[in-house]
């Protein structure tokens, strides 16, 4: 990884009051580019400047950058200004001595509050055109002003870009950082988020886009996913000003030349890590607001997150004393957890507050009620104590693929976590659930308890009905109240089985020393029926015809049919239609290799014209496979819901 060792810092500041000059001073160059800029005598967009340090204080060589964001004063164009101060980490705040703190001085002091943007230091311009008593009557205003804000222990730093007095002492200042040390963790572990503030097409290289990144590392050669398009893009070159560069980390102002076409790219787009391609329309947040506000559910305010800005409704959750917020949002937003951002009223004249973000994944019912406010309080807290506390007072378990993307936490972040959780000794167990990459946690006391109520339910169960074998798993599910998902259901059942506590055979789940004793006619009446059963396939003889095959009565024939049933030795598809459980097993195969191949789904018609048997014994199969769970019908298609194991299990010895 690259030895280089930068910082990113965005002016604010009222208009006029002499950022763009000081940024100039510091660094040669001009960031006003625009003709209207020129014109006007004022910024309008965002510009971007570098000082490049290669010697430290003792004159030994080093690679240091302070990359400068220079933002615009005017409020017509805050938007602007949002969208460069949101993604930094330091700022520098522009007062100028003859006129002192004014309307945007206040406004962009509490955006920089709200962002918690804490590293930076204070410029009090134009020093040449103000006298002694003037600047400390400034200065007296500006430490009132900074009092209660996030930048209280900044120093103060009078400078004149006219002279050039007071500059180097402000650069010393705020190179500081850069000679103590690395600036980013030793380990980065978080997935890779870039903020694209400018995109343009440069010829014969193709479309570049410029920004900062917000987590992880990008290399050349690299795979990243475009938010707004969702498309795969690749990393075709990286710059860090004018360096060609084939790595760049946290924090760093980078330029990459991408292989999509430019006119796809807008100012606030992401560049991800496709494991953090997840747009979201809902976001639950803690709000900081400047003055109280009643929210109409109606009304849209304006949300400004990384460089983008979209219009979200607002509700308070609860309604009463809130500290939690969930804003909805029109256009998908690529949000995550300790995100911060600003709000600005429906007209966008002034700052109302801003925030942090604390989930991004939200339950579709029940917002507010107290459970999920806990669970919000929960989320609210740094990720190993989140952790604890959602392991230890959720008995519905805790989705780590879910924790892991809306907190962006990587593979070696996920194992320090469960690391760190063996040390503390709070014991709980992995559950493997659906198509989930990570595991599903459960606190051991909890898994203990549903595994309690399970063995009670089936003892129970055996005990009243010795002539069954088992219990369908939606009747258990049933039997022991379980209020939570089906899934997590399913998990605790799959490791009970893995462990052999409990058994599954055909569709039956029982304890593992539970068998059923046939009598001695069921015993030879199965003996004589397997063959057959066997040679029939997936076209077992219908119960008229077994009464021929037998020589049994049709009531006899039923009455033993039924205790078959109940001992898992037979299956019963249709009315008049029994098969062996191997036989269903291999349907279910059969079925999941047909699903695999047809991506919409497969209908009636391509599963008779595959297996060769007639078209109302297909539907009859499927439909007790759609009965059982094992698949699921949407319209003419059929979809397999789960691996055929899930719900058949062994097949009787
Ligand atoms: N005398 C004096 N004039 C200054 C100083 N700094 C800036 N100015 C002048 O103040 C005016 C505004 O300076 P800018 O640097 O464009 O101010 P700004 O804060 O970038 O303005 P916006 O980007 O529009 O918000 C220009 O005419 C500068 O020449 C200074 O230290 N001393
Ligand atoms: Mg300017």
């Amino acid at each position: 990884m690259s030895a280089r060792n930068s910082i990113t810092i965005a002016t604010a500041g009222h208009v006029d009051h002499g950022k763009t000059s000081l940024v100039n001073k510091i660094t040669g160059i001009d960031t006003d580019t625009l003709a209207e800029e020129k014109s006007r005598g004022l910024s309008i967009n965002l510009g971007f400047a570098y000082l490049h340090i290669t010697e430290d204080d003792i004159g030994k060589p080093v690679d240091y950058t302070i990359g400068f964001i220079d933002v615009p004063g005017h409020t017509d164009f805050i938007n602007n200004a949002l969208a460069g101060i949101s993604v930094v980490d330091s700022a520098l705040l522009v007062i100028a001595a003859d006129d002192g703190v004014m309307p945007q001085t206040r406004e962009h002091l509490a955006i920089l509050d709200l962002l918690g943007i804490k590293n930076g230091a204070i410029a009090l311009t134009k020093i040449d055109k103000s006298s002694p008593e003037q600047i400390d009557k400034i200065t007296g205003e500006i430490v009132e002003l900074l009092s209660d804000s996030c930048l209280k222990h900044t120093r103060i730093f009078p400078v004149s870009s006219i002279s050039g007095s007071g500059v180097a002492e402000l650069v010393n200042f705020l190179k500081q950082p850069l000679f103590s040390g690395p600036l980013k963790p030793v380990i980065e572990d978080k997935n890779f988020r870039f903020i694209i503030d400018r995109s343009f097409t440069v010829k014969g290289i193709g479309t570049v886009v410029t920004g900062t990144i917000k987590s992880g590392t990008v290399s050349v050669g690299g795979s990243l996913v475009h938010s707004s398009t969702g498309n795969t893009v690749r990393v075709k070159a990286l710059r860090h000003d004018q360096q060609q560069i084939t790595d760049a980390s946290p924090g760093e102002r980078v330029s990459m030349n991408i292989n999509i076409p430019q006119q796809q790219i807008h100012r606030g787009d992401w560049l991800l890590d496709s494991l953090l391609n997840h747009p979201v329309k809902r976001l639950d947040v803690k709000l900081r607001l400047l003055q109280p506000i009643v929210f109409k559910s109606s009304t849209q305010y304006h949300l400004y997150h990384g460089a983008s800005h979209r219009l979200v409704n607002i509700r308070p959750l609860p309604k009463e004393n809130p500290v939690y917020y969930q804003m909805s949002l029109a256009e998908p937003i690529f949000a995550l957890h300790g995100d911060r951002f600003v709000l600005r009223d429906p007209a966008s004249t002034r700052t109302i507050g801003g925030g942090e973000i604390i989930d991004i994944l939200i339950p579709r019912r029940g917002r507010s009620n107290p459970e999920r406010i806990e669970i919000l309080k929960a989320l609210d807290q740094e990720d190993y104590t989140a952790l604890k506390s959602l392991l230890e007072s959720q008995d519905c378990g805790l989705d780590m693929d879910s924790f892991s993307l809306s907190r962006n936490c990587n593979s070696d972040k996920i194992a320090l976590l469960f690391k760190q959780l063996e040390e503390e000794n709070i014991s709980f167990v992995r559950l493997k659930l659906g198509n989930k990459s990570l595991p599903f946690l459960l606190h051991s006391n909890f898994y203990q308890q549903f595994c309690d109520t399970i063995f009670h339910c089936l003892e129970n169960y055996h005990q009243t009905n010795s002539n069954q074998l088992g219990m369908s798993e939606p009747a258990l599910s049933k039997s022991v109240s379980f209020k939570n998902s089906h899934l997590l259901f399913h998990g605790i059942l799959d490791k009970l089985i893995a462990e052999d506590s409990i058994k599954r055979t055909g569709t039956l789940l029982h304890l593992p020393d539970h068998t059923v004793k046939l009598s001695p006619e069921e015993h030879t009446f199965m003996d004589k029926i397997r063959p057959v059963l066997q040679k029939a396939g997936y076209l077992p003889p219908r119960t008229r015809e077994l009464t021929e095959i037998t020589g049994m009565d049709l009531r006899t024939l039923e009455r033993t049919l039924a205790q078959a049933r109940k001992a898992g030795s037979l299956v019963q598809v249709a009315p008049n239609r029994h098969y062996l459980p191997e036989t269903i097993m291999q349907l279910a195969e059969f079925t999941e290799t047909l699903a695999q191949r047809a991506d919409e789904g497969f209908s009636v018609i391509q599963f008779r014209d595959e297996i060769g048997i007639g078209r109302n014994l297909c539907i009859e199969i499927l439909e007790y496979f759609d009965k059982v769970g094992f698949t699921r019908r949407d319209g003419n298609n059929r979809f397999v819901r789960t691996p055929k194991e899930n719900l058949f299990g062994n097949t009787l010895d």
